[in-house]
């Protein structure tokens, strides 16, 4: 199987398994991709969701193996039928997002990677917007979502130079949210998971659409959004129990509803 999936309580964790091409996105991989974030997207037993890849890299993008040389095709049938749901999916799946990220991210697998809510990472691992080093330009969001963390300047060099941000640059940026050893990123990415999952997951879905506004709304639409947001939030079995257990001392035990 290219995608394979697997689930551990209400985390959910989709593996691109390619390793042999570093995990490289050929058409059935990224069908069965978006099949696999549609459906976690859509189970409410899913409250948390790790994007994995096996071997020793996250993704490399597309796989550029698959397109039979001078062979004229559409680039932007392959974004808007492709790769552009499955950002669009991950971004806006109402749980919480993490990218398991061991090695290397390239390409469309680094849009991937910032798609996700979160990042963990390692020494080993290297983010690449390799796009300019096959002509291309910035796709599957990255033009937006690097250019979010490190703004204007190191983004047009990133894309520009396609050079390696190595892990310590990474978290300097904000984008990896820590990095472990090699052999601790499955217990600390099964650890931060399960703690998502464990969480208020309606008030984790508001919280997400909030951040994700932020960048369009003026302070007025988002001072209501948030007003909006916490009536919601606050009607909600999760915000009951979480006072019950601050005021009995104890952890809460939220339900996800
Ligand atoms: O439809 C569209 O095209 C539009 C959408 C575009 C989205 C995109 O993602 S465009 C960008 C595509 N990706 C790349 O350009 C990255 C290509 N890969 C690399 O630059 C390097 O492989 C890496 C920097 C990622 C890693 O380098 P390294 O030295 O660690 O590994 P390697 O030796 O290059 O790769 C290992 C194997 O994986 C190798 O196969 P081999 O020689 O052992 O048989 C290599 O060819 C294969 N591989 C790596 N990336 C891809 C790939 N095979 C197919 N497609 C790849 N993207």
């Amino acid at each position: 199987m290219k995608v394979e999936v697997s689930r551990a309580g209400a985390v959910e964790t989709i593996t691109l398994n390619r390793p042999e091409v570093l995990n490289a996105l050929d058409q059935e991989t990224k069908a069965a991709y978006l099949a696999a974030l549609r459906k976690a997207a859509r189970d409410p037993e899913v409250r948390a969701v790790v994007l994995s890849g096996s071997g020793r890299a996250f993704c490399a993008g597309e796989d550029l193996k698959s397109h039979p040389e001078g062979v004229p095709r559409s680039f932007r049938h392959s974004l808007v039928s492709g790769y552009n749901p499955i950002i669009q999916t991950i971004v806006e799946m109402d749980k919480p997002v993490i990218a398991r990220l061991q090695g290397v991210a390239a390409g469309a697998g680094l849009s991937i990677a910032l798609a996700a809510d979160l990042r963990i990472g390692t020494d080993a691992t290297r983010l690449i917007a390799a796009f300019s080093r096959i002509g291309l330009v910035p796709d599957s969001g990255l033009s937006q979502t690097l250019e979010r963390f490190v703004g204007p300047g190191v983004a047009l060099e990133l894309f520009y130079t396609a050079r390696p941000m190595e892990a310590a640059e990474a978290v300097r940026w904000g984008i990896l949210n820590t990095v472990v050893a090699a052999d601790q990123l499955d217990a600390t990415v099964a650890s931060w998971a399960q703690d998502l999952a464990a969480g208020p997951t309606l008030a984790f879905a508001l919280t997400k659409q909030a951040v994700r506004r932020a960048y369009q709304a003026s302070l007025s639409d988002q001072l209501s959004y948030e007003a909006a947001a916490q009536e919601l939030a606050g009607a909600s079995a999760d915000h009951r129990e979480g006072v019950s257990a601050f005021l009995a001392k104890r952890a809460p035990r939220f339900s996800g509803r």
